[in-house]
């Protein structure tokens, strides 16, 4: 038997809120934690000091439980993984890469540190240099992407570790906790649909944009550096797939990438902002409160497992 994720982290729902670049800030981290889920804040490439206030922000708005994502692409990533240890953060997550050479620290620190993985080989890894859980995150999800699907990814990760697995990518309601739950899942990382909440920050646009997409608006773009990343189809992602598709430099992408997410967070511009989202996105129809989302979703999946 697994441990149970809810008694190692003291949630009440198996829950995450991904840790999205730009999107996750003390606001919409306290509301999922307050709603009895693991609300974790995105460390994404912003500079540590804006990090470390969204720390304190979010203690004074819950007293429960929430993370850190550290994503491991970010130049600062080893300033992060520092300064998460002075602020006391209870649980770090890491993201698009391999975080084996904070664990260690991380560990003596009294962490509970939980990667994301998207092969059964870095899993296998993290349990072996002491990770407490892992997040096998499927290509449904959105931002940052692994090559397979949450369907096979998820049940071989299962088999592979001992340690519990949290599934994610693709999972927007109670069915997709029931699914992640039959493949061997001990909880769920949830992004796309929280970025319909009203705690969400995000401008309107962005979330209108969320609202408004059908089951084939997400693309792939990127899979040319080595960076694929998964958002709602616009102005700049079809830009960016013809220079994909015709061989444009590196430089000239990342010129192109530089600075989007924010536009789109921000801004609200959903012509030339990178809209990160998920496959589930079509699924989404309306804002609801954090609380809501999480309640619904887990009576859904009280009802399934009564009915199946
Ligand atoms: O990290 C994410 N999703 C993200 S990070 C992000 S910010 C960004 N901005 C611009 C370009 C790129 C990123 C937006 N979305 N998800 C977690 C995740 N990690 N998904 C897949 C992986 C992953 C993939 C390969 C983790 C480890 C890995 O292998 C590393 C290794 O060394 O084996």
């Amino acid at each position: 038997m697994k441990k149970d994720i809810c008694s190692i982290l003291g949630i009440k729902y198996p829950i995450f809120q991904g840790g999205m670049a730009w999107v996750s800030e003390s606001t919409l981290v306290a509301a999922v934690s307050n709603a009895g889920g693991l609300g974790i804040i995105a460390g994404a490439n912003a500079p540590a000091n804006y990090i470390r206030e969204q720390i304190r922000k979010t203690k004074e708005l819950t007293d429960k439980p929430f993370g850190l994502n550290i994503m491991l692409l970010s130049e600062n990533a080893d300033e992060l993984a520092e300064m998460a240890i002075e602020e006391g953060v209870k649980v770090i997550t890491t993201g698009a890469g391999n975080p084996g050479k904070y664990m260690e620290k991380w560990k003596n620190a009294n962490i509970t540190v939980i990667p994301v993985v998207a092969s059964v080989a870095l899993a296998k890894r993290m349990e072996r240099c002491g990770a407490d859980a892992v997040i096998a995150e499927g290509c449904e999800s959105g931002g940052h992407v692994g090559k397979l699907t949450t369907m096979a990814l998820l049940p071989q990760v299962v088999d592979a570790v001992d340690i519990p697995v949290i599934g994610a990518g693709g999972i927007g309601d109670g069915r997709g906790i029931a699914a992640a739950f039959v493949l061997g899942a001990s909880g769920v990382q949830v992004g796309t649909r929280f970025l319909a909440s009203e705690e969400c920050q995000i401008h309107e646009n962005y979330k209108n944009a969320v609202i408004k997409s059908k089951d084939i608006d997400t693309v792939v773009t990127g899979r040319c550096t080595g960076h694929p990343v998964q958002v709602l189809k616009n102005k700049l992602a079809k830009e960016y797939l013809k220079l994909e598709n015709g061989n444009a430099d590196l430089e000239k992408l990342e010129e192109l990438g530089k600075g989007a997410l924010k536009k789109a967070v921000v801004d609200g511009d959903v012509d030339n902002g990178s809209l990160m989202a998920g496959q589930i996105s079509g699924m989404v129809k309306k804002i609801q409160s954090v609380k809501d989302i999480i309640e619904e979703m887990f009576n859904e999946y009280e009802d399934i497992k009564r009915n199946l």
